[in-house]
């Protein structure tokens, strides 16, 4: 019995301490088309590079009261940042700026008695610490998906000072970890809403086809609140559609209906308007409807084969240097790949903005969405895994209606040897199944070898994933072993579907000056060869089902510190970052045009 008693203990304890990182409540889908008051706009900011703002208290803004008082801090009189946005590039100081800074807004709010409050972020990149009227009202970590707090019975009448700690210090035991390729854009990098809803609302809906049907649309609806029985419906206006159900005891109802939905695809990306209503509640929201499979070795979109034409995307706006946030952002990227020709953007390695998701939708470009479990992640940390989970479900619950999206993407080149790693990404996988049985999962790998032109496929991770996903850069950081038409290959799992998800190497657009047979030169004609001689490769793969090039434009990355080509940029942009095509481009751009 004492044993027993000790392992409650000891269950509750984990639960405080854990129940830490899962404060923030899942957050309310589809923000859009809610009744919401943006909170973007001019924040006041505090820079706090050494944190001592937490012993200092600063969300409790103290005001001297005695002639004798003073008080060390103050958002007056300080900078202000723009919100959306990243920090770093908004300040000069804060240009490589991985640390606090502390960011208020004062918003003025009448309570009524008969709605709720919701304070939404669309995200914040590291960790924020949320405290209102000078209450902390909760935490979230993990810098690319959304998270919210109900606040209806914190916010006052007339002016609240809201105060968010914003830390994007690199963590071990973070998702990422400490080391990736690309800038640490910290800050509140997405909307800020405040979501007023019916005491009883509609949090969340999935309505998609069922898995491998071209005909049946299948998901739920889930209501919040204590009116939990109601009526509900679905409506398709264009198809005169009205499908009924109604809700159970816990606000929960199954949706499954036939309809003759047109299908969405790369070449007709149609959406309908589809409107959710309750008794209490309506939301309307755009959806697309088709069907994604691997069937033996092949991928069906809508029953037919598809061959994905990729390209590589990080969230970052190659003109003006920020992260990427805005449609305006979404369609500079967007645009790039329709013009090289692809029907698939693999938006790496973290979950993008939900505008380009939608962006995407629109025109016609399949999404690949991915997880930042990158490199050197720390999976014997228990805190890894419960983060990991944690993530996973922001991101398929944000996403679960979008069409567009095709593969969840669960890790990228993670080592084999680490402790625990299999046993992590396989759960993980399981987990995502079981949250979103419909779409790809896969995991992308480049623990593979290349010998004697000879390369072997075996990880067992591979097992899991529905695609065998190939990060490889011979010509580049792997010298070619033999003729790229004569390379042999050799699978573990020889009967799925192979997509080489980058390949690729580094030149400076405008460099033809070096030979072009040296790499050391950075010229756009060795990068056009290595192009070549990957088009070259791709014959010899068995199952090819789609490739990626790394990547659209070149992108900062301060871990490129050649002072001479990279300057603080990952070169392998088919793209400059001021758009100027390289030679490599018109390599692609044939390619998919062939395809
Ligand atoms: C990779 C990584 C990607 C890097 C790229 C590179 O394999 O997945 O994040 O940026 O290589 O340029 O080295």
């Amino acid at each position: 019995e004492k044993i027993v008693l000790k392992i409650e203990k000891l269950a509750v304890l984990i639960i405080l301490f854990f129940g830490n990182y899962l404060q923030a409540q899942t957050s309310i889908i589809n923000v859009e088309s809610r009744n919401s008051l943006s909170l973007n706009g001019d924040w006041q900011v505090i820079l706090d590079p050494t944190n001592i703002g937490e012993w200092k208290q600063v969300w409790l803004e103290k005001k001297t009261q005695k002639k004798t008082d003073f008080v060390e801090y103050s958002f007056d009189g300080g900078p202000v940042l723009k919100v959306p946005g990243d920090f770093n590039s908004q300040l000069r100081e804060l240009t490589y700026f991985e640390g606090v800074v502390w960011y208020k807004k004062v918003f003025n709010y009448n309570p009524n008695n008969e709605k709720r409050l919701f304070l939404h972020f669309g995200a914040v990149n590291y960790s924020a610490a949320v405290y209102l009227n000078g209450e902390k009202i909760g935490s979230h970590e993990g810098g690319f998906t959304p998270f919210e707090f109900e606040i209806t019975n914190k916010v006052k009448n007339g002016a609240n000072s809201l105060i968010v700690k914003v830390d994007n210090k690199r963590l071990e035991n973070g998702l990422p970890g400490t080391g990736y390729d690309w800038l640490n854009y910290g800050g509140i990098t997405r909307d800020v809403n405040l979501i007023e809803t019916n005491k009883t609302f509609i949090e969340d809906y999935s309505v998609q086809f069922k898995k491998g049907s071209l005909k049946k649309v299948s998901g739920w609806i889930q209501l919040n609140g204590t009116n939990k029985k109601q009526k509900l419906k679905i409506k398709i206006p264009e198809l005169n559609k009205s499908y009924k159900t109604e809700s159970n005891d816990i606000g929960y109802a199954n949706v499954e209906f036939d309809s003759n939905l047109k299908l969405w695809s790369p070449e007709n990306p149609k959406l309908y308007k589809i409107i959710i209503e309750s008794e209490t509640d309506t939301v309307t929201d755009t959806i697309g409807f088709r069907s994604i499979e691997v069937q033996g070795n092949k991928v069906l979109l809508n029953k037919k084969e598809i061959f994905f034409k990729g390209v590589n995307i990080h969230e970052e706006n190659p003109y003006k240097g920020t992260r990427a946030y805005s449609k305006q952002d979404a369609l500079v990227l967007l645009n790039a790949a329709k013009e090289l020709g692809c029907n698939l953007v693999r938006l790496a390695h973290y979950p993008h903005n939900e505008n380009i998701i939608k962006e995407a939708e629109k025109m016609g470009l399949m999404v690949w969405s991915e997880l930042p479990i990158y490199q050197h992640i720390q999976f014997s940390d228990s805190l890894v895994q419960i983060k990991m989970e944690t993530m996973l479900k922001e991101m398929v619950h944000r996403d679960k209606n979008r069409c567009g999206v095709v593969i969840w993407s669960l890790s990228n080149e993670t080592y084999p040897g680490t402790s625990n790693r299999n046993n992590a990404l396989i759960a993980l996988t399981q987990k995502c199944r079981a949250l979103d049985s419909t779409r790809l999962i896969t995991h992308v790998v480049n623990t593979q070898s290349y010998k004697d032109n000879f390369f072997k496929v075996w990880d067992t991770i591979y097992e899991y994933s529905d695609l065998i996903c190939i990060n490889e850069y011979i010509g580049w950081y792997d010298p070619w072993q033999g003729k790229p038409s004569e390379v042999k290959w050799d699978f573990a799992y020889p009967d799925k579907p192979v997509f080489i998800s980058e390949f690729g190497g580094e030149a400076v657009y405008g460099n033809n000056a070096g030979p072009s047979d040296e790499a050391a030169y950075w010229t756009e004609g060795y990068q056009e060869q290595i192009y070549k001689d990957q088009i070259e490769l791709f014959k010899t793969i068995p199952n090819l089902c789609g490739i990626s090039p790394w990547l659209l434009f070149d992108y900062k990355s301060l871990g490129r510190m050649n002072q001479v080509y990279q300057k603080g940029y990952n070169r392998k942009g088919l793209l400059s970052e001021k758009g100027e095509k390289k030679k490599a481009w018109y390599i692609m751009e044939q390619y998919y045009k062939r395809k």
